[in-house]
């Protein structure tokens, strides 16, 4: 496939509202947006990274560094056919994995354009809707979280997950319940805020009947998971603990968790999240597609992949407008119904990039041309 030459973009958005987590609080968010040219389409790959080292490894500058200086020369350097190849590729850089879903994402949106087909017809998906949910950060107070909570339902988001952290959970949890009843499809996301030590706290959180709760313990940790999801009837998901098909392997082998949180950033890409989605449709293990305070390119791509049958918990790929006031993509990426994105049916992810906030919002830009090495 023709792929001419490739620009990167950095972004920086203020976000509509405070998201606050276990390990810190975000007020505005860096994307940065790779476009991909080849025989007159522009394929686009928006970069997970938050700006700080705190979720995983990566960051904004060292995805813009991996980028430019290894992988798009890896990828000019390859003769490729299809968007399959480019995990492949790019594996010879360990990790980084942000960085590669970033380039990755961008040439499945370019060859499903030159195909003329969706991509998420390309990876397979066969929902022509998916049902998404929210995540709700940790508030200043429970009122406050009490509101949020209320004007999520009444948006008729199908999932409302709550951020919590040592001190801010069992009663934070047991407020939502004790307001809104055993039926609102609840769980608690710890972002790896807890240890065995915790572990009172952590099976007392049984007693509410969450769907599940999202990795309470150390981000690289598997076999801590096990012993924990051995003692809980709630069940674990994975998050930061899975980085491949084979971490999500080992952590089904272990039974350290029930359900797989999939992140295509997290992964390294798209081929790798079908690769996890496959295996874990075998073991019976549902998934979900998580989210990570995405603009809308990346929100479009967790449409595409959240298309595919095993995703059968709604995911965070929530609306646009509840995290921006104006998006990188037209038309806005918005609920068709209550709880519920269209996925789109135009060739590639389906949505048109807005030069104008584009620009408004611009922090650098740089492009990248196979150079005489890489051409050698
Ligand atoms: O753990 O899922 C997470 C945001 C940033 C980093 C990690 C996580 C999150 C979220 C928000 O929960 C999901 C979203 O709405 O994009
Ligand atoms: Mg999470």
């Amino acid at each position: 496939m023709k792929i001419e030459h490739i620009s990167l973009r950095q972004v920086r958005m203020p976000m509509v509202s405070e998201f606050t987590t276990s390990f810190g609080s975000f007020l505005e968010k860096d994307f940065i947006i790779l476009t991909a040219y080849g025989d007159g389409e522009a394929g686009y790959g928006e970069s997970a990274a938050l700006p700080y080292p705190f979720y995983n490894e990566e960051t904004t500058e060292t995805v813009w560094y991996m980028l430019k200086e290894f992988l798009i020369p890896s990828l000019f350097k390859a003769d490729i056919q299809s968007p399959d190849q480019v995990a492949d590729i790019l594996a010879h850089v360990r990790r980084n994995n942000m960085a590669k879903a970033v380039l990755e994402g961008a040439i499945w949106d370019l060859y499903s354009k030159q195909q003329g087909k969706p991509l998420a017809e390309l990876l397979g998906g066969t929902r022509k809707e998916i049902e998404v949910g929210v995540s709700i950060g940790i508030q200043k107070s429970t009122p406050e979280l009490l509101r949020k909570v209320e004007q999520y339902l009444e948006e008729g988001y199908k999932k409302i997950k709550v951020k919590i952290k040592p001190g801010v959970d069992i009663d934070a949890i047991s407020a939502i319940r004790k307001e809104f009843g055993d039926g609102i499809p609840l769980m608690a996301d710890a972002n790896s805020a807890y240890t065995l030590q915790d572990i009172d706290t952590l099976r007392a959180l049984d007693e509410f009947n969450l769907l599940m709760i999202e990795q309470p313990l150390e981000h690289d940790d598997i076999i801590d998971h096990a012993k924990l999801q051995s003692v809980l009837n709630t069940p674990v998901c994975l998050d930061e603990s899975i980085h491949s098909a084979e971490d999500a392997r080992k952590a089904i082998e272990l039974n350290s968790c029930k359900i797989i949180n999939i992140k295509i950033g997290r992964v390294g890409g798209l081929t790798e999240a079908k690769n996890i989605h496959d295996l874990c449709r075998q073991h019976g293990i549902p998934v979900w597609c998580g989210g990570m305070l995405e603009a809308g390119v990346g929100r479009a791509h967790n449409i595409a992949l959240a298309s595919m049958d095993n995703f059968t918990i709604p995911g965070d790929t929530s609306a646009s407008s509840r995290y921006w006031a104006e998006d990188l993509v037209e038309p806005e990426i918005a609920l068709s119904a209550p709880g519920i994105i269209t996925v789109p049916d135009h060739p590639g992810i389906g949505f048109r990039l807005r030069e104008d906030i584009i620009s408004k919002h611009l922090v650098r830009e740089e492009k990248v041309s196979m150079s005489p090495i890489c051409r050698g």
